[in-house]
């Protein structure tokens, strides 16, 4: 039901895992760095994998602390009650993930010269992923139908609000920040690309030999077995991956097999209106 989340500034949060104390500590009080890493996404767009391979190149490749420690931990979100002070208490270089949109993101950052990376996927296979993912996370409602979900997509009465809003400003503020736009498509296409547009971004340098473990270890096979990121580990009652896995299907396009020529067509239109002034050009459009 809507009472599983909290509303803030316009924005809908899964009610537990956030707190309006939390929200706005990270929006006026949190102190970005100069030298900090974010990691920002909107939900099921590729946020664990992001995580995963920051992680990785972290540690030059050495898949030890991957194997050890839960993602969560190692890159925390800077706006999830349980993780902040995690988030806030690493030595520098700080790795931090985020789902906030734009208006709600530390404001400091604004004036820094940290580093983020905004991982973008295709709202029709994160509308699928979402689907499943309902019946894993116990905060979020069953839905049964697909259908069922995409008009409440369309209208930003999901987690962290309209997808559209948070593209929109992210999108808009890319030349004050530094920020590297990547997709999900991309790192499916090119992971090994990928991971060496990200070092090569935060001017880390890896070997031949660590660029080939980062992204052995980033794979889709690989991850789904590590249960320091698959979600096993958590309570069922937050996450059930018997319903569902966590790392569930791990394609780009997986919407064909889900949406029906009525729900393109409604997409389609919603998403031309909303993107209308958006200047940029993405791989699905
Ligand atoms: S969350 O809840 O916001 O943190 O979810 P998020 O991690 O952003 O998204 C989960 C989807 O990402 C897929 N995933 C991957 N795909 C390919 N390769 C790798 N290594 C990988 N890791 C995670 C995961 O399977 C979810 O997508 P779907 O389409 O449901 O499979």
């Amino acid at each position: 039901s809507s009472s599983n989340f909290l509303e803030y500034r316009g924005c809908l949060f899964p009610a537990g895992h956030y707190e309006i104390d939390s929200l706005e500590y990270a929006r006026n009080e949190f102190q970005v760095r100069k030298d900090d890493i974010f990691s920002i996404t909107y939900p099921k767009s590729g946020t664990t994998w992001m995580q995963e391979i920051l992680s990785l190149i972290r540690s030059d490749g050495d898949p030890n602390v991957s194997r050890t420690v839960p993602v969560w931990e190692r890159i925390p979100w800077v706006e999830v009650t349980s993780l902040r002070k995690k988030a806030e208490a690493q030595p520098s270089t700080r790795f931090i993930s985020s789902h906030l949109p734009v208006h709600l993101f530390p404001k400091s950052l604004f004036t820094s010269e940290a580093k983020v990376i905004y991982t973008v996927r295709d709202p029709r296979d994160i509308l699928v992923s979402l689907h499943f993912f309902s019946r894993t996370a116990g905060f979020l409602d069953e839905l049964d139908k697909i259908e069922d979900l995409l008009p409440k997509f369309l209208r930003g009465e999901v987690l962290f609000g309209s997808w559209f809003d948070h593209v929109r400003g992210w999108l808009g503020v890319r030349n004050q920040v530094n920020l590297l736009l990547l997709t999900y498509e991309e790192l499916f296409q090119d992971l090994r690309g990928s991971v060496l547009r990200i070092c090569n971004f935060l001017g880390k340098e890896l070997n031949e030999a660590a660029v080939d473990s980062v992204v052995e270890n980033a794979t889709f096979e690989k991850m789904k077995d590590n249960t320091m990121c698959n979600y096993s580990t958590v309570s069922k009652k937050h996450f059930d991956v018997q319903k569902s896995p966590f790392l569930r299907k791990g394609i780009s396009g997986d919407w064909k097999n889900h949406f029906t020529p009525a729900m393109s067509e409604s997409f389609d239109a919603a998403y031309k209106e909303a993107m209308k002034d958006v200047n940029f050009k993405f791989i699905w459009d």
